[in-house]
This record gives C-alpha cells, structure tokens and sequence, in this order.
C-alpha cells in the first residue's frame, strides 16, 4: 500500500495555541507527522496537481486570503502567528474589508488554528499528498495512505478552524466525483467533521458519514447532531452518528456498522476515510478509549467493504503513540485489499 507525505507540510508549525485562557504548545504538531512517517517507513512525496483542485472546493476568495494573510499580519506590523479573535457573529453581512483583523474573524470559527509564516506551503501540499493517494486509488490500487498535515476536515469552503485550513477530504473526494467516481465519506476522527459537512451537506452525490464525540459536550459543539441529515438535493446524504465522552471499542462498533451497511447500501465505489487517532485512551485533548489493537479491528472492518479506499489522515495528538495506531489501523488495507 502507498504512502504519501510531502516534507513541504513540515514548513506549517504554529508555536502556541490559546487554551482556557492560556498560552500551550501547539498540539498539532510537525512531530505527529513525524512519528507517523517513522511507523510506516518509506512514504512518497506529493504530485503537485496546481491549484485548480483547491478551488474546486474553496472559494477564490479565501485561498486568497490564506495565501497572504501571514504576510498581511506581518505588514500590519504584528508579531508571532496570525490569529482571530473577533467574529461577525451579530447581523452578519458581507462586508469588504481590508484589515487583517477582521478578515481573520470573517474566514475562520474558532481561535485555535494561527495562520504561521509556512501555513500556506503545509495547507497546499498537504492537500497535493491526499490527490496524490487518490491518483494511487484512481490508477487502480485497491488502497492508499494520504499522511495529510495540517488536517482538514474542519475546513469548509470559506473557512479554517480546527487545525484546518484546507479541506483535504473534500478536496479529494470532489476530485474523485469530477473522475467519474460516486464516492463515500466516512470520518472516524474525535471530532465532527462539520467542514467535510457543510461542504457536500446540500448535494446527493457526495454521502459523509461521521463516528465523533457528541457535540453537546465536545468540539464543534454547534454541528454533528444526530438530526443533521442533509438539506435539498442531498437530504439524506448526511448521517452523524455522535457517542458519549468514554466510549471504547464495544461502543463504537454499532455505530460502525450502522455507517457502513449504511454505505454498502448505496451505489458508491470509492471510500475517502477520514482518520483521526484522537479517538485513542491516551489522547491528551480527547476522551474515547479505544487501544492501539482496536485500530486494526476499525480497519478490518472498514476494508470489508471492499470498496477502493483513500484514507486521509485528520487528528490524533498522543505523539508518542500516533505511529502504531495509524500502523495498526492501515494494516488490514495492506492484507485484504490487494
Ligand atoms: C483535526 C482535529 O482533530 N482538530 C481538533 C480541534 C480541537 N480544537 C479544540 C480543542 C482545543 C484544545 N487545546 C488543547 C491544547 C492542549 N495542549
Ligand atoms: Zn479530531
């Protein structure tokens, strides 16, 4: 099975995130990736596909804004990471404005993901190495392994949050469907993906399912309900499946398979699988309790679907232990799938 990580992602690294009022290290860290890459051996650089895949999901507005707004910090004459901290929450309307302050309030939903000096480079090749294990997948591999740093799927079409910046699920999956392909997605990070959401949440084509934390006591709170379906078009195409705080294998396994007899049910062909390893016991911002060896039990289910599979990397902030746990979870892709 392929592995793709381009060292280019290195160049995003964020030194401090605000945390109950206080300043901590970055938790998305280069050594995530770092470990990851030690577990898995050799991984292959990105194919550099432009930006035409970029804005096949994200508006040219935004890319634009992220493409400078380090730079812009900077010419503001302002130290350290960009970062937003006001936001047009009341009567929102568009508005045109030039100070960096406010642009970062308007592209982003939460104050944990500083735009650095090398966020722009991460974001972009990050987003390259998910098109680069798709290009494996579309070439005809039944499985491929896209180490995507920064994550994504939390980023929406307009908008960064979440250590995310640049949609890398969506990305590829929109690639996927412009390939003639009728794609699944299925996200098993901590988290809710309410940027993977937002992004397909009105169109049939694309279906997301997602396994997360309930929104009502985690991150992002304010999507990922279970009543979350799907509006016109893609009603229906949505299916949150939310677990309480706690949870370990025995309770994450129906959920599991509901998403996937769910998936099995429809006429889909390619899976994009968003992983977190922030579902891990040890995980220091996140509280499910699954262990290292459940991860390989996730992947062999998953790979019973048999469908050609991408899976992109999201969370996971145990940095001593990411490496197994992502090993242990793309092993069974190795085993069963070719
Ligand atoms: C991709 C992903 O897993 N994003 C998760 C974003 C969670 N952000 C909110 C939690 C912020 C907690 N910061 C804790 C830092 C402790 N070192
Ligand atoms: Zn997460």
């Amino acid at each position: 099975m392929r592995a793709f990580f381009d060292p280019r992602q290195l160049a995003h690294a964020p030194a401090l995130e605000l945390h109950n009022g206080a300043f901590v290290p970055y938790a998305e860290s280069p050594a995530r990736a770092e470990g990851i890459v030690a577990a898995l051996g050799a991984v292959e650089p990105a194919v550099d596909h432009g930006e035409a895949p970029l804005r096949a999901v994200h508006d040219e507005a935004y890319l634009a804004f992220l493409w400078s707004a380090h730079k812009d910090w900077r010419a503001a004459g302002r130290p350290g990471d960009a970062g937003a901290y006001a936001w047009p929450v009341v009567r929102r309307r568009p508005l045109d404005l030039d100070r960096i302050d406010a642009r970062l309030g308007a592209y982003s939903f939460d104050a944990s993901s500083p735009i650095a000096e090398g966020t722009w480079e991460g974001a972009y090749w990050s987003a390259q190495t998910a098109l680069s294990a798709l290009d494996a997948v579309l070439a005809g591999d039944r499985a491929a392994f896209a180490l995507c740093r920064p994550p994504g799927h939390h980023a929406g079409a307009d908008y960064l949050g979440g250590y995310c910046y640049l949609n890398n699920a969506a990305i590829a999956a929109e690639a996927a469907t412009a390939a003639g392909r009728r794609v699944a997605i299925l996200d098993i990070d901590y988290h809710h993906g309410n940027g993977t959401q937002d992004i397909f949440y009105a169109r049939g084509d694309v279906f997301f399912a997602s396994i997360h934390a309930d929104p009502r006591t985690d991150y992002p709170y304010f999507w990922g309900h279970a009543d979350e379906t799907g509006e016109g078009a893609g009603e229906g195409a949505t299916l949150n499946l939310p677990l309480p705080r706690g949870a370990d294998l025995e309770n994450y396994l129906p959920a599991l398979e509901q998403a996937l007899e769910t998936i099995a049910s429809l006429s889909r062909d390619l899976l994009i699988c968003s992983f977190g390893a922030d579902t891990y016991v040890d995980d220091p911002i996140s509280h499910f309790r699954l262990r290292t060896q459940d991860y390989a039990t996730i992947g062999r289910r998953i790979g019973s679907l048999d469908f050609d599979t991408a899976v992109i990397m999201e969370g996971g902030y145990a940095t001593d232990a990411i490496g197994v746990n992502v090993s242990a979870f793309i092993h069974p892709f190795k085993m069963t799938l070719y």
